[in-house]
């Protein structure tokens, strides 16, 4: 069998823009389609989906996981030593970097990101209308994520732009692209200094990636690269995480009322929030040789795009997959990836969003839209530009 050919863009503005509205045709089209206008193949299954980040050995990373092959083109800046490798490097570098990004270092900051966490829901309560992207989305974040890093204060406001950029590459060359790239040269800079062991401070994560090249698990070089990657990966992903999320219960107020009166279910709020509107949209990867994905031929050479959020609103997998539902159990969706490459950050957006719903559930008795929120078009992120809402104080 070959793979049915399908006229469509996922990369065109109309796509990017309600990319639900396409996955149903994408899934129902059949395991393996031919995206004609982008010349490469698709999978939107969450079967499929899930077998191809898998198997590593036949879907590579280290040819790029975006639309570029990196056999056939340079690559638009040196390659990620995690997300564009395979193993055995992938394996070192992940294994350093996982003994860095421990439960044991997130439970030291726990407590303060807190309390973090309290102050800033308790000041956007007092003020009641707020927007959900600039005040809360990006401002917990910022507040939190680059301190852990130890990132110097000057310049952060760089991070976003960056990662904008970053995630826009993974597409093609398109308007999108170059609109993020125009005005990144600044922010590039920026980040490409901030890695450098001097820009960064005694304890934080950044100084313990250098401490291991110290001891020879990595060079020095391979360590500014790896310092790279919590700024590419870390902002942009947990800011349109919470978004994405305080969007969802605004939309749903029968779900957030059901959160405060079974708060016990917080945790599998934040995985539902994270099935049902994934901010990682798409990831790509490359057949290194032939394969049969459900009866259909790949070539080896291969791009193939990897549709997380379509696959985590499969019907095959989960029934009334379109429907919010935070008493739901979500564990098995994608939008963390699966297998080698699985979200190396996973428990700091989880630890992120958890703190912000523990604040919000004794606070916030309803979260009301106050106006259509805005989108920010992301080749690979489904990002707000805007989300203007209300915490209405809670009496009870
Ligand atoms: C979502 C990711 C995204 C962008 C960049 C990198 C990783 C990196 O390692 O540089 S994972």
């Amino acid at each position: 069998m070959s793979a049915v050919s399908l006229d469509l863009d996922p990369f065109a503005e109309e796509f990017l823009a309600a990319p639900y509205a396409h996955h149903e045709a994408l899934r129902e089209a059949g395991p393996v389609v031919l995206l004609a206008p982008i010349g490469c193949y698709g999978m939107a299954r969450h079967a499929e989906v899930q077998a191809a980040l898998r198997d590593w050995q036949t879907f590579v990373s280290s040819r790029g996981v975006g639309l570029a092959d990196f056999q056939q083109e340079e690559p638009w800046r040196p390659p990620s030593l995690l997300l564009e490798t395979d193993p055995p490097l992938h394996d070192r570098t992940r294994s350093l970097m996982n003994r860095i990004v421990s439960l044991g270092a997130l439970r030291e900051v726990a407590a303060r990101w807190q309390a973090v966490a309290d102050d800033m829901i308790a000041r956007l309560v007092a003020r009641g209308r707020f927007d959900g992207v600039e005040d809360l989305g990006a401002a917990f974040p910022l507040a939190v994520f680059p301190d852990l890093i130890g990132l110097r204060s000057a310049g952060r406001e760089h991070l976003i732009p960056y990662a904008t950029a970053v995630f826009n590459a993974f597409g093609p060359r398109n308007a999108v692209f170059e609109r993020g790239m125009a005005d990144a040269g600044p922010a590039m800079a920026w980040v490409a200094e901030a890695c450098r062991r001097d820009q960064l401070l005694p304890g934080g994560w950044g100084m313990q990636v250098y401490e291991a090249a110290d001891r020879g698990e990595c060079t020095a070089g391979e360590a500014e690269r790896l310092v790279r990657s919590f700024l590419s990966a870390g902002v942009d992903t947990t800011v349109n995480g919470i978004a994405n999320l305080i969007h969802a219960f605004a939309m749903h107020p029968g779900q957030w009322q059901r959160l405060r009166q079974e708060p016990a279910l917080l945790k599998r709020a934040i995985e539902e929030g994270l099935r049902w509107d994934s901010t990682v949209q798409t990831f790509f990867r490359t057949t290194g040789r032939e394969t049969c994905v459900a009866g259909v031929t790949l070539p080896a050479n291969a791009k193939v795009l990897l549709f997380l959020a379509a696959a985590n609103r499969d019907p095959r997998r989960w029934e009334n997959a379109d429907q919010f539902d935070v008493g739901r159990q979500s564990s098995g969706h994608v939008g963390f990836g699966f297998g080698i490459h699985q979200c190396l950050g996973q428990m700091v957006a989880r630890l992120e969003m958890e703190v912000l719903l523990r604040a919000m559930i004794p606070r916030v008795n309803s979260i009301n839209l106050m106006g259509e929120p805005r989108r920010r078009i992301n080749n690979t992120l489904h990002a707000l530009a805007s989300l203007p809402v209300e915490f209405r104080a809670a009496t009870d």
